[in-house]
């Protein structure tokens, strides 16, 4: 029975039922059958037709991978400064120039439009899917399937299947063309179905928001998703910056400017910044631009900006104003941030 239902085939190899997917199936009290029907009734109540789910469903068993993915999410270990040597690595930033002059007739008038900056768009599509070269061959149904069945976080993932299925119904893309990666996020900007619904945008006008294939959609969405988390299209994500030498006044720094609440959205990397100083704030705590220069203050005078050390007291610095916070609700993650900041540098 629970082999049966993870069943899978690979390059027709049978590979067997793991010890995790076999809890899957046992932790839950509904067997998967009966559970699948009961959900196809909720979604025909929701609107989806019987069309859409015979296709969507069709064939679809449990996928032990995901469940394998699921449990085993790799503790983070590299250092700061090996996960930005990796992920704004050279060859990184020469497809993002050659990628940028390919789509910039599509590129350019989406950035102009929806008021982001076109560098920043760039650097979250190199980081999402490498410019669109891998977007995750996972069926997404079929993902959001397995973790909605899965007790772990089903109410999470139930919600995501609904979507998806909405998204079907509505033909924004072809069944076999909905791939992504294994959790769900989907096409060349890595969206979950809630935040397509939320923030995809059809920027070519043809009705439909195709985040997979069609760039000016996808250039469209991402932009759109910064837009409306607060972004300011006349600054930059903030710098890099150089502190004090002598490391006693460093640190009497830190502690001064330490941020004992950080806001409760993305607290786990936000409880890594200093409260918010203003430019010549910053300037009079004696923070300098890297080469030494003063701070801008003609016009930064009135940017906040939070200090960021992702490597500790003896590594690099960083003042990151407003825009990073909005590159931070794409993904929770300072690192994750710094190498959008630092790749739309090099994009520029
Ligand atoms: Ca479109």
């Amino acid at each position: 029975m629970i082999r049966a239902l993870f069943i899978t085939f690979l390059s027709g190899v049978l590979i067997s039922t793991s010890a995790f997917a076999q809890r899957v199936v046992e932790d839950n009290p509904v067997p998967f059958e009966i559970w699948l029907e009961e959900f196809k009734a909720e979604a025909l109540g929701e609107g989806i037709s019987r069309d859409t789910l015979d296709v969507a469903f069709e064939g679809l068993v449990l996928n032990e991978k995901v469940v394998e993915l699921d449990r085993r999410q790799p503790e983070f270990t590299q250092t700061s400064k090996e996960y930005i040597r990796v992920r704004v690595s050279e060859t990184r930033v020469k497809n993002g120039i050659k990628r940028m002059a390919e789509s910039k007739p599509v590129l350019d008038p989406a950035a102009k439009d929806i008021g982001v900056q076109k560098r920043f768009i760039a650097a979250i599509w190199g980081m999402e899917t490498n410019y669109g070269a891998y977007t995750g061959n996972y069926n997404i149904i079929r993902s959001l399937m397995t973790l909605a069945y899965d007790m772990r976080r089903r109410t999470f993932f139930r919600k995501e299947l609904m979507k998806a299925l909405v998204i079907l119904e509505e033909g924004h893309i072809e069944p076999d063309k909905m791939i992504g990666s294994w959790a769900g996020a989907m096409g060349q900007g890595q969206f979950m179905p809630t935040s397509f619904f939320a923030y995809a945008y059809d920027m070519d006008g043809d009705g439909r928001k195709d985040i997979w294939t069609n760039e000016a959609d996808v250039f469209g969405s991402i932009g759109n998703y910064l837009k409306r988390h607060t972004w300011h299209e006349n600054q930059t994500w903030g710098r890099e910056v150089k502190m004090p030498d002598d490391m006693g006044a460093r640190q009497a720094l830190v502690d001064l400017t330490h941020e004992p609440n950080p806001p409760r959205s993305c607290k786990r990397a936000l409880s890594a910044h200093s409260k918010k100083y203003s430019l010549t704030q910053w300037q009079e705590m004696g923070v300098r631009n890297l080469d030494g220069s003063d701070l801008p203050q003609a016009i930064g005078a009135g940017i906040e900006a939070t200090l960021l050390m992702p490597g500790g007291i003896d590594g690099p610095a960083y003042l990151t104003y407003q825009n990073f916070r909005t590159i931070l609700t794409y993904n929770c993650s300072n690192l994750y941030a710094l190498g959008v900041s630092l790749l739309s540098d090099r994009l520029k």
